[in-house]
C-alpha cells in the first residue's frame, strides 16, 4: 500500500491524495536527513520509523512514540522509547491495533487503540509488561480515535470520534472525555465533535481541542476549539458545524480549510501551534485570538506536536521522523 493511500486511515479524507502528493520540497525518505529541513530552520530528531502517530514524555527524559509500523489494520502497531541523550531506540510494547494516542505516567504506558484504551506497567526498562485492555468497543467513526493529553492532575484526555446510526449521533461518539485512571471512569467534558482528535492545555486550565471535519457532503471549515471545564461544552457537529454561529455552541477560536486535518495541537507562550495532516503545514494561532499564520510547511504528513524545552517536537507520519521545529526564528 501507498504511503498515501496509509495516511487516510487517520480520517479517511479522500482529497488526502493530491494534497499530500503536491506536498514537497522535503527528503523522500529517511536519508540524506537534514539538508532541506536545516535550509527550513528544522532538525531531525529521529529517523527510520514507520508510520509514527503521537509522540509524548516518557520516563527519565526519553520519549515514547506510537507508531502504525505496517499497513493499517494489520494491528502490528508499536510504542516505541526514544533517547535523546543516547540516541537509543527501544520496542516498548507491539501488537498494537491502529494506536493513534500514547500517554506515559505514574508508572504506566497508556495507548489509544483503534476504539479502545490498553495500558502496561512500564518504568523505562524494556520491555513492558504485559497489555491489559482498560476501555474496549468504544462508538469511532469507522477508522480510529484520536490522541492522549495529560491534564496534570492525574487525569487524561481522549475522543470517541463523531459516527451517526439511523440519522442520530451514535450514543457516546463524537465526544471528547476526561479519563481518572484510579477510578478508570469517564467525565463528558465536550460533545459535538466529529474529530476531537488532539488537544492540549492552557495556562488557564481551559482545553484546546481540534475538530476535523466529516467525509461526506458539504465540507465545512476545521477548527480549533477552547472549552472551559469540567464542562460540558457542545461544539455543534452535526447540526452546527465548522464557524455556524449557533445559540449554546462554542464557536471556534480559529478555522482552517476544509479539509486540513488538525492532528496535533500544542501551546508554547501565548501561541498554540496546529499541525494540519493533509495540508503538510505547522501553523501558530494566538491563543488570545487571530488568524493563523504558518510557522512550518511542505512537511509530509504532519501529525502531533510535544513541547520539549521549549521547542517543538513533531511527528512526520509519512517520512517516519521526529523533527524539531524552533517557533519564532
Ligand atoms: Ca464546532
Amino acid at each position: 500500500m501507498s504511503k498515501v493511500a496509509m495516511s487516510t486511515f487517520l480520517i479517511g479524507v479522500v482529497a488526502v491524495t493530491a494534497l499530500v502528493g503536491c506536498a514537497g520540497d522535503t527528503p523522500d525518505d529517511g536519508d540524506g536527513v537534514g539538508d532541506a529541513d536545516a535550509d527550513a530552520g528544522r532538525s531531525v530528531v529521529v529517523e527510520g520509523l514507520d508510520r509514527p502517530t503521537q509522540l509524548a514524555d516518557g520516563p527519565d527524559g526519553t520519549v515514547v512514540i506510537a507508531q502504525l509500523a505496517g499497513d493499517e489494520g494489520q494491528a502490528v502497531g508499536q510504542v516505541l522509547s526514544f533517547d535523546p541523550r543516547s540516541g537509543a531506540l527501544d520496542v516498548v510494547l507491539e501488537g498494537l491495533d491502529k494506536p493513534t494516542g500514547v500517554l506515559w505516567q505514574d508508572g504506566i504506558v497508556w495507548v489509544m487503540v483503534r476504539r479502545g484504551l490498553v495500558r502496561a506497567p512500564w518504568d523505562g526498562s524494556q520491555p513492558a509488561g504485559g497489555v491489559e485492555v482498560v476501555l474496549d468497543d468504544l462508538p469511532f467513526n469507522g477508522r480510529s480515535e484520536g490522541t492522549l493529553t495529560s491534564m496534570g492532575d492525574g487525569r487524561f484526555l481522549y475522543e470517541t470520534s463523531g459516527s451517526i446510526t439511523g440519522g442520530e449521533v451514535t450514543a457516546g461518539s463524537g465526544t471528547l472525555w476526561a479519563f481518572d485512571p484510579t477510578t478508570l471512569t469517564s467525565t463528558v467534558v465536550a460533545t459535538g465533535l466529529k474529530g476531537g482528535y488532539a488537544h492540549a492545555l492552557l495556562r488557564d486550565g481551559r482545553v484546546l481541542v481540534s475538530e476535523i471535519g466529516d467525509v461526506a457532503g458539504p465540507q465545512p471549515v476545521e477548527e480549533l476549539n477552547v472549552v472551559a471545564l469540567p464542562g460540558p461544552s457542545d461544539l455543534g457537529w452535526p447540526e452546527c458545524p465548522g464557524d455556524v454561529v449557533c445559540e449554546g455552541v462554542v464557536s471556534p477560536l480559529a478555522t482552517f480549510p476544509p479539509q486540513s486535518t488538525p492532528t496535533g495541537v500544542a501551546v508554547v507562550g501565548d501561541s498554540a501551534y496546529v499541525a494540519l495532516f493533509v495540508s503538510g503545514r505547522v501553523v501558530a494561532v494566538p491563543v488570545a485570538g487571530g488568524e493563523p499564520t504558518v510557522v512550518a510547511e511542505g512537511l509530509e504528513g504532519p501529525h502531533s506536536l510535544l513541547v520539549r524545552d521549549g521547542a517543538l517536537w513533531l511527528t512526520e507520519h509519512l517520512t517516519g521522523r521526529v523533527l524539531e521545529l524552533a517557533p519564532g526564528d
